[in-house]
């Protein structure tokens, strides 16, 4: 059996270059037998019922079932990944700081784990928070190829009950007929203006028109796997005070997490505390996470807990019961059609842990740019391909990047192996949350800052999958 030994941290002094797609990168030694446990993670096929079909989607799980990774902080993250699919795989750990080598991108941090496969990844934990892995290979990701990672730490309270829900976008259609229809541009809206060159962006200003949302139509909305025809239904504590880890696994699909009548105070955001905010409602985009800390009314009750496509009345989500309650049949379809993500919460929210102020050394500005009528998407007007050079910064750089979208569709953009903090919406500077994406919606201009402390080879991209796997995609390097 093949087998690839993940390069350790010890390895970093090595030169750092770029791997053409599919190049196998030279093995590191073995640093030698650890007594600590290594979790196995296998990727494997599995069938999950949507709406009375069967449907044979991707999974990640343990040999015993679990799927992802619960673990700690202050442990090492050693993990042995099987590739039991009969195609090539990987997986990125989406939040996490791994040396770059680790970081689970083909043909960036290295090449993709073939069938019957494995690699090695080892790690220390910094920090804890909600994170998620994911496929980056392909579009298995569409295939559900991704599972929650969960590294707890002295934020949680001893006996407090968890509650993780995955949200997915599902289609009965392979993913590679989804995008090739999204090429020929049958089932798409119109871009008027998407593909002029560089409208001009100027402070609050929107892109004309109403925004184009949600490029692909789903058969199904998931919350752990299932639909509101057949939630997940949770018992909770009357009285008690539970965590929900939202995690938006979806390939395309933004939503707002709409609480009912429970009261809830979002405490952290893609892992990271921020100065809690009590709400009802929250936007989550594709690859964000929510921590929401929930109070349990005392009388007994079934609360559902939803996620609302946005822009759109369908609905997926589970049901949390307190006591002797009945649960009520849910549609799966709100009354009324949500309204678009907007910037109204990410300019509220405020760091726990800002970085600390300083001047940037450097500031890259990226158009995220498109052609809607060949559906490619961009970044500086270009479609990546292994040839274009990465960004360049330095280490220990504090480092800007000043996103304008100039196209009619937001895009949740993600950088891989740092955090970073949303320092400027539109002109308006503000020590914003700390977190590894971030939406910008049509016409606006976000600005992120992280501190240039992970020297390797990294992605940054739109993390809408048909985007990220078009063009709007790019690197950074630095030694
Ligand atoms: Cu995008």
């Amino acid at each position: 059996m093949p087998t690839r030994r993940a390069l350790l941290a010890s390895a970093l002094a090595a030169a750092i270059h770029p791997p053409s797609v599919g190049a196998q990168t030279s093995p590191a030694p073995d640093r030698g037998a650890t007594a600590a446990a290594t979790a196995i993670l296998r990727l494997q096929r599995r069938t999950i019922e949507v709406n009375g079909r069967s449907a044979s989607v991707f999974g990640i799980r343990q040999p015993d079932g679990t799927p992802g990774i619960i673990t700690e902080v202050g442990k090492p993250f050693r993990v042995r990944v099987e590739n039991h699919i009969d195609q090539p795989s990987l997986i990125h750990w989406h939040g996490l700081t791994p040396p770059w080598q680790q970081d689970g991108v083909p043909g960036i941090s290295g090449p993709p784990i073939p069938p019957g496969g494995a690699a090695d990844y080892d790690f220390p934990l910094a920090f804890g928070g909600t994170f998620w892995m994911h496929s980056h290979q392909g579009l298995q990701e569409q295939s559900l190829m991704l599972a929650p990672l969960i590294i707890h730490d002295e934020r949680d309270r001893h006996g407090q009950q968890e509650i993780v829900m995955m949200l997915n976008d599902f289609s009965f259609m392979p993913p590679e007929e989804i995008l090739a229809g999204l090429k020929k541009g049958g089932s798409m809206p119109s871009m008027a203006g998407n593909t002029a060159p560089m409208p001009p962006v100027t402070g609050m200003a929107q892109a004309a028109g109403a925004p184009d949302l949600n490029d692909v139509k789903y058969d199904a909305f998931l919350a752990n796997d299932r639909t509101l025809a057949d939630p997940e239904i949770i018992k909770v504590e009357p009285g008690a005070v539970v965590l929900l880890r939202v995690i938006n696994g979806s390939s395309m699909s933004n939503y707002h997490l709409d609480l009912g009548q429970l009261k809830g105070e979002l405490i952290a955001v893609d892992g990271f505390a921020i100065v809690p905010v009590p709400a009802q409602s929250f936007p989550i985009t594709t690859a964000q996470r929510l921590d929401i800390r929930l109070a349990v009314p005392r009388e007994p009750a079934a609360h559902p807990v939803l996620a609302v496509l946005e822009g759109e009345r369908h609905q997926t989500g589970i049901v949390l019961v307190a006591g002797p309650a009945a649960v009520a049949r849910i549609p799966d379809k709100a009354t009324a059609a949500s309204v678009a993500l907007s910037l109204g919460l990410e300019r509220r929210l405020r760091a726990a842990e800002p970085l600390k102020p300083r001047t940037a050394d450097r500031v890259h500005t990226l158009n995220l740019t498109g052609d809607m009528a060949v559906y490619s998407w961009s970044l500086n007007n270009v479609v990546w391909n292994k040839d274009v050079p990465p960004l360049p910064i330095a280490s220990g750089e504090r480092v800007e990047l000043v996103m304008i979208n100039r196209t009619g569709m937001s895009h949740p953009m993600h950088l891989h192996g740092h955090q970073f903090q949303v320092v400027e919406i539109d002109g308006e500077r503000f020590p914003g949350a700390v977190r590894d994406t971030v939406l910008v919606p049509p016409g606006r201009r976000v600005v992120v800052a992280f501190d240039a402390n992970n020297p390797g080879l990294w992605a940054f991209h739109c993390h809408l999958l048909y985007h990220l796997d078009t063009g709007m995609f790019t690197t950074l390097r630095y030694v």
